[in-house]
């Protein structure tokens, strides 16, 4: 029977079949898939065909996956040469970010956003905890927002605990499959309780937010939106550490860059100090942002690293 990956513990998945039972399922033998290097060979979002092993139990093996339409990947934190895959066939992303308790870097936001470029996978940034910003976090809200409606990526602000700002969103979830992504304690168990009636998802306790980003989420769960749509809760993150790109293609996945990169001198032009180079011009001239370009170089250097 052909089912769909909702949980993924590493060992064993649940299986939603498509007679829409649960299924707690397991790999038989050897699994060959993407190559060797992947630290999870199927992932939350996965399509599979599933051989039940028990009926009254909900046991069931998985058989075959099918391709995927899509994924995203990070740099395993325990290998540079090992990825994991994050979720499979994907709408669209979201990234929870806070300007406090704790705080999102912009560094943190690009990374996340390249790496849903570089898999087609197209992102948006939901600011949440609004009711702890100041003055000054609203300023750095302003700013980001302006700089990141620019380039084509939707930007929300809420608070999962006010309740506000949430009804936006609703209509840009609906009837997709979204992949939430973001530091542990912003709040993406918080804010998927608030988008599922019903469901009871771990949340760090708030009287034990300690500013050390303990996990709660410890798995990549998909649940179903009331209506059509899916989301997907995703333990937080520490750093996205970038897999697979090089440094010719990275300038691509900015999309400001890459709307100019036929009017650079050279065609394999990194956009360091070579002559004739547009996007250096479009930076001087405030066409791109110094902070943006900030980011990519950082980028740049980190992939450069890796090659020794
Ligand atoms: N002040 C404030 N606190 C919030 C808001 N949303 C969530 N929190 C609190 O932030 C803490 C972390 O929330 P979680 O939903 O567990 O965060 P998470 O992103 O799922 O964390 P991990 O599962 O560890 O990745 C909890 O104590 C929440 O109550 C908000 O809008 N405002
Ligand atoms: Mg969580
Ligand atoms: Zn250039």
């Amino acid at each position: 029977m052909h089912g769909l990956i909702y949980k993924s513990t590493g060992s064993w998945y649940v299986v939603k079949a498509d007679n829409d039972r649960f299924f707690n399922a397991r790999i038989k033998g050897i699994f060959k898939i993407d190559g060797i290097t992947s630290t999870n060979p199927i992932a939350v979002g996965d399509e599979v065909d599933i051989e039940i092993e028990s009926d009254a139990d909900s046991t069931a093996i998985i058989g075959e996956i099918y391709a995927r339409r899509n994924y995203i990947n990070r740099q395993s934190p325990k290998s540079k040469y090992q990825h994991h895959i994050i979720a499979a066939n994907l709408d669209q992303s979201m990234l929870v970010a806070t300007l406090r308790e704790p705080r999102t870097s912009q560094g943190f936001i690009d990374r996340f956003l390249v790496a849903s470029e570089a898999y087609h996978v197209p992102p948006m940034v939901l600011f949440n905890k609004a009711d702890l910003y100041r003055k000054k976090e609203m300023e750095k809200f302003e700013e980001w927002k302006n700089m990141y409606e620019a380039i084509g990526y939707p930007v929300f602000l809420v608070s999962v605990k006010d309740n506000t700002g949430l009804q936006d969103l609703g209509a840009k979830l609906a009837g997709k499959t979204t992949l939430i992504s973001g530091h542990s304690g912003v709040g993406k168990s918080s804010l998927l309780n608030r988008l599922l009636p019903g469901k009871e998802i771990a949340t760090q306790g708030v009287s034990n937010w300690s500013g050390k980003g303990l996990h709660t989420t410890t798995f990549a769960e998909m649940h179903d939106l009331p209506g059509e749509g899916r989301i997907i809760d995703t333990p937080g993150l520490r750093e996205f550490g970038l897999f697979d790109i090089s440094k010719q293609e990275l300038s691509h996945y900015f999309p400001e860059m890459r709307a100019r990169l036929n009017d650079c001198q050279f065609n394999n032009c990194l956009h360091i100090n070579e002559p004739g180079c547009a996007i250096k011009d479009a930076v001087a001239n405030g066409e791109i942002t110094e902070d943006r370009f900030v980011s990519y170089y950082s980028i740049l250097e980190s992939i450069e690293a890796k090659s020794y």
